[in-house]
């Protein structure tokens, strides 16, 4: 049995527990809340100066062996950058190319890295510069998606979804071009 005296302080101390419980579960909250916050904000103030916009793969008929990468490829900083390698878990290697006509012939040149000056923007597209996607490791539809991660001169790796859709304009004499006769020049 306990004593009034004994009772009030009991009821007091539980009431000191519950209330501490509850200022450290609302500060878990807020912290939790400012950890969030820091997260949200830092991710949208350190993400790439190169935003890439667009990004497409022209549906291919199956069993083909090289499929092309486009798209839109934005420099929004004060810094020249250049991808200096592109790989993706879906392909066996991914290669940059710029088709171009030498002496007459159309030829696709690989390069070694593609360049953004600051403030601009590199379309790639065909009869241009594209992304060359070699052997696909998984049939690749219209509606489906194919992982690319590009490494930049700065360091930083982006890592992008991109969709394969049908072609609806003309197929491109780049589709035309065979393993063996591409690349090179
Ligand atoms: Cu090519």
């Amino acid at each position: 049995m306990l004593t009034c005296d004994e009772y009030n302080h009991e009821r007091l101390f539980n009431t000191f527990i519950y209330s501490t419980r509850v200022k450290i579960h609302s500060m878990k909250h807020l912290l939790l809340s400012i950890l969030f916050n820091l997260i949200l904000f830092s991710s949208g103030h350190a993400s790439s100066n190169l935003k890439i916009n667009n990004p497409w793969i022209p549906e291919t008929p199956p069993g083909a062996r090289v499929m092309a990468g486009f798209m839109q490829i934005q420099n929004t900083g004060n810094e020249n950058i250049d991808i200096i390698a592109v790989r993706s878990p879906d392909f066996k290697s991914v290669e940059m190319h710029l088709s171009k006509e030498v002496k007459g012939v159309a030829k696709m040149l690989q390069q070694e890295k593609l360049s953004i000056p600051a403030k601009s923007q590199l379309t790639l597209k065909a009869g241009s510069y594209h992304l060359m996607l070699m052997k696909p490791l998984k049939q690749l539809q219209d509606g489906e998606h194919a992982q690319l991660s590009f490494s930049l001169s700065n360091g930083e790796i982006i890592k992008i979804d991109i969709p394969v859709r049908k072609n609806k304009t003309r197929r491109h004499k780049i589709m035309k071009c065979g393993p063996g006769k591409c690349g090179g020049g």
